[in-house]
């Protein structure tokens, strides 16, 4: 009796771990902690140009929690972004064709000083708030821009209804192609090696089937994605292509669930050391949760270092990473908002200054510039949004 107990205890354990959505998250747990603790203090009156507070803060919420009508006009206002007429000047970027690549083209160009760098999280903060923007006064939308939370469906990701190629996702896998995955990065021991996934070529469902991917890719995750004929290798010329995913449970399981985004927050306690967990260390065999974003949908351009953001999928998982830093800063609030760590160039190669709040955010013609000082606290700034 007592054993049968026991058993199927052990078995509705068993099964309830394999059940997505089930239960309450660790990281949804230290986040609403992080909105309790920014409820306490007021820094939103003082940095920001009109009055923000909990109250007025516009709510980032997780996918999983719209309805299938905000799902859906979420995904109406990007197709429509990307049939706006683009700003970028042809003579910088002449594969440019609409306003979502305009997006896509000032990642590109700052790549290099803006990922391992200082202003690595800011930067990404200003930027994805810049097209929610572009989303919301360009294009009509009334909400706000929705995160994935990866721990949800860290097991099989393709089991969630964001990529189930419904009318409400973004639409699903690509086709299967035979490929051998990917080696990250490939000089250094141990390296990570991605298995290839169920995917591997071009998306077939959803709402994002015609999507035309214009510029890049720069650094090709997939040996059969068409090259860029730009000759500088920039990728910055026309090279109207297909949407590729090669979705990969094999790198949400294995660097994206609760338990890897608990940890990060809560073990890495400066700014420096948290900011490097989340970008991963693959020469310590460590992908790290920002990475793990990237890969677990990988393909072209998604799975492009400069490119990413032409997958509309990036602004999702980026708001993701944006909530990590807004908990990790909120759950010490006076200590970690203004914490910054890191110098001005990738992995300080060539070797430069430390990165400060004096420093520049600036996106191009996406946005204008602002100071790194008004990029680190969610209600102050330009900015007036929570996530819950
Ligand atoms: C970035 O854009 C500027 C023009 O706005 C251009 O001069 C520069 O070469 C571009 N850099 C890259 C890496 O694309
Ligand atoms: C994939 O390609 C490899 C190398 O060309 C081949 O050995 C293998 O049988 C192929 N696998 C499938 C499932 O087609
Ligand atoms: C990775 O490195 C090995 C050995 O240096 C080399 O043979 C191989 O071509 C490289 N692979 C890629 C994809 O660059
Ligand atoms: C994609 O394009 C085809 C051909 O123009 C069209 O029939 C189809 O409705 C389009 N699908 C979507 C989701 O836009
Ligand atoms: C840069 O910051 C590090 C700590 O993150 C510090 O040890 C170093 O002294 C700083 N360098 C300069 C030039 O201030
Ligand atoms: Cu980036």
């Amino acid at each position: 009796m007592r054993l049968i107990l026991i058993f199927s205890l052990l078995l509705s354990a068993i099964t309830a771990s394999s059940i997505p959505a089930r239960g309450q998250l660790q990281n949804d747990v230290l986040a609403n902690k992080a909105l309790q603790n920014l409820a306490k203090h007021t820094i939103w009156d003082e940095g920001s140009t009109e009055k923000c507070s909990i109250r007025n803060a516009a709510k980032r919420r997780e996918w999983h929690t719209l309805s299938k009508t905000e799902k859906r006009t979420f995904v109406d206002a990007i197709l429509c972004l990307s049939e706006k007429p683009s700003r970028t000047p042809l003579e910088d970027y002449p594969g440019v064709r609409n306003r979502y690549d305009d997006f896509v083209a000032i990642h590109m160009n700052q790549t290099s000083f803006i990922h391992q760098t200082a202003n690595f999280l800011s930067w990404h903060r200003y930027f994805i708030w810049v097209y929610e923007k572009a989303l919301r006064e360009e294009c009509g939308y009334k909400g706000y821009l929705p995160y994935y939370n990866y721990a949800k469906y860290a097991s099989d990701p393709l089991q969630s209804p964001l990529f189930d190629g419904s009318d409400t996702s973004i639409s699903g896998n690509g086709a299967y192609v035979n490929h051998t995955g990917l080696d990250i990065p490939n000089a250094s021991v141990p390296h990570i090696h991605i298995p290839p996934g169920p995917g591997g070529g071009c998306i077939t469902t959803g709402p994002f089937v015609n999507w035309t991917a214009n510029l890049g890719p720069v650094v090709n995750a997939l040996p059969y994605v068409e090259k860029n004929p730009d000759p500088a290798g920039l990728g910055r010329y026309y090279n109207p292509r297909c949407l590729r995913r090669d979705i990969s449970a094999f790198v949400s399981a294995g660097w994206a669930k609760d338990q890897d985004i608990v940890d990060l927050i809560s073990d890495y306690t400066d700014i420096l050391s948290f900011q490097s967990r989340l970008q991963g260390d693959s020469k310590a065999g460590y992908l790290g949760v920002l990475s793990a974003g990237h890969w677990m949908v990988g393909g072209d351009p998604g799975g492009d270092f400069y490119t990413s953001p032409g997958d509309p999928w990036f602004f999702l998982h980026h708001a993701m990473i944006d909530r990590i830093w807004w908990t990790w800063q909120n759950l010490e609030v006076e200590e970690r908002t203004f914490q910054v760590g890191g110098t001005i160039t990738f992995l300080n190669n060539p070797p430069s200054r430390n990165g400060t709040l004096d420093d520049v955010l600036d996106l191009g013609i996406d946005g204008e510039a602002i100071m790194m000082g008004e990029a680190m606290s969610s209600v102050g700034g330009p900015f007036c949004y929570i996530y819950v």
